[in-house]
């Protein structure tokens, strides 16, 4: 079978959607579905990265959360969704954030073993998220040693490898699980859309349209 012709003209809008998998996919998909968005394959199932939708004119990348930004800034895909804790670690600006989803709800928080006594002047801090947690300590003065983990950091402190732990929080069972207490509130995380720069110009009624069908479904295709 012959490869069809390029056709610029046709493809001008068509648009790119970087989806950050687990969490994220999970809470996203009934609310693209709503838009009339739904992938041909079940993401959450299949192996494929690259889906198809109902609209023939958009299709969706399945990605790691922190490499979504990346994709959009580039401008290898359109439009991204991906949590606001990654948004806030990541170092870049090719893309606008016009929109918050509200879904994959959590929050930001330093947490230390219940009735920790503290000695240390400097306090070792266990996190994925080391450049958020280096701004949120330098603006208070407080002298921190940061040290990069990967995953469940709630670990770190049972075993004397950090002082405290920033990690993401929601309903806080894991933290309880543990023996770690919440002692301070970052910030508030839900996942956003983002639009890569040139796209927003060169694809901006695509963008915006998309833009409106998700704002006006966000909140319904939740269980
Ligand atoms: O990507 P990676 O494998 O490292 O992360 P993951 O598998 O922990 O989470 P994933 O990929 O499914 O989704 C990550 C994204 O979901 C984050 O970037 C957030 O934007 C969003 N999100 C919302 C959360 C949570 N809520 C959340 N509770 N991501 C992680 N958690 C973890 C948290 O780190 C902690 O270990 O869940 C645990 C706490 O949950 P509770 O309910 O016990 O408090
Ligand atoms: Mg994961």
């Amino acid at each position: 079978m012959d490869a069809a012709p390029l056709q610029p003209e046709a493809t001008r809008g068509n648009l790119t959607i970087a989806l950050a998998k687990g969490r994220i996919l999970k809470e996203a998909l009934p609310l693209l579905r709503t838009a009339g968005i739904a992938p041909q394959d079940d993401p959450g199932r299949s192996r494929k990265l690259i889906f198809g939708t109902a609209r023939p004119d958009v299709r969706i990348l399945v990605m790691r959360a922190t490499d979504v930004p990346t994709y959009v800034e580039y401008g290898a895909a359109d439009l991204g969704i991906v949590g606001k804790d990654t948004l806030l670690e990541y170092d870049g600006d090719g893309f606008y954030e016009p929109l918050d989803l509200g879904i994959a709800r959590c929050h930001l928080m330093v947490a230390a073993p219940a009735g920790q006594q503290l000695t240390a002047a400097r306090l070792r801090i266990a996190t994925k998220y080391a450049g958020i947690t280096r701004r949120h300590f330098a603006v208070q003065g407080v002298q921190t040693e940061i040290i990069k983990l990967y995953g469940s950091m709630e670990l770190a402190p049972l075993v004397g490898l950090a002082d405290r732990i920033v990690d993401l929080v929601d309903t806080g069972n894991t933290l309880k699980a543990n023996g770690l207490v919440e002692i301070e509130r970052i910030c508030e995380i839900s996942a956003r859309v983002i639009v890569n720069k040139a796209a927003w110009k060169t694809k901006h009624q695509a963008v915006t349209a998309l833009l409106a069908e998700l704002d006006r479904h966000k909140g319904s295709g939740r269980a």
